[in-house]
């Protein structure tokens, strides 16, 4: 029985976890998504969330912990049941480009996201100064710390929405193949 709509194909389920520093562009990502026009973000107390639908056959639900200090001891709690993790990077915030990279780190380490595919968001890369994509894979040491997954680095623009939809896409590529190779057993299923 599906809640969300009445159509009649079986519809995927994917948890996605949407972690990064504050103010990395997160909710500005969320909201762009849903294409909502003219939004103004405000700090993500707890958390958001939004279900967005790129492919019709995949659903993903998308949870915006916020990215607080006090709100990231709790990242690992939400790491349960999650089937893809996306990471948004400041690419300006160089100050705090070492802390982004530390909390990645320990993020990967959690036992429920082991195998979990990853999208890097290297975000504002509107404003000059921005470190590449290139420089966030390096820098992050993305090719060694998920050596055991799929993985991609997306440079974007959470503003202008650009890069936003490669990244999503990418990112679902990713869960359905891992998805498939587990035989669909962590996914929900939306029979309507
Ligand atoms: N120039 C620019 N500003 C951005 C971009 N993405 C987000 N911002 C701004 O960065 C600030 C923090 O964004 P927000 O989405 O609230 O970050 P969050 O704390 O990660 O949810 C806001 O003022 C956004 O308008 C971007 O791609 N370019
Ligand atoms: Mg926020």
């Amino acid at each position: 029985m599906g809640l969300l709509s009445s159509k009649s194909s079986k519809v995927q389920q994917a948890q996605i976890l949407l972690l990064g520093l504050d103010a990395a562009g997160k909710s500005t990502i969320l909201y762009k998504l849903k294409l909502a026009p003219n939004i103004t973000t405000i700090p993500t107390v707890g958390f958001n969330v939004e279900m967005i639908e790129l492919d019709r056959s995949l659903t993903l639900t998308i949870w915006d912990v916020g990215g607080q200090e006090t709100m990231r001891t709790v990242w690992d709690y939400y790491c349960e049941n999650i089937d893809g993790l996306v990471y948004v990077v400041d690419s300006t915030d160089k100050e705090r480009l070492d802390d982004s990279r530390r909390e990645f780190q320990h993020i990967l380490k959690n036992e429920h996201i082991k195998s979990v595919p990853v999208v890097l968001l290297a975000n504002k890369q509107d404003m000059s100064g921005a470190l590449t994509a290139e420089d966030i894979t390096r820098i992050f040491k993305v090719k060694k710390l998920c050596s055991d997954r799929n993985w991609y680095v997306q440079p974007c623009c959470a503003t202008t929405g650009e890069g936003l939809a490669e990244g999503f896409w990418k990112l679902t590529a990713f869960v359905k193949s891992r998805l498939k190779s587990r035989g669909n057993t962590s996914a929900f299923f939306k029979q309507n």
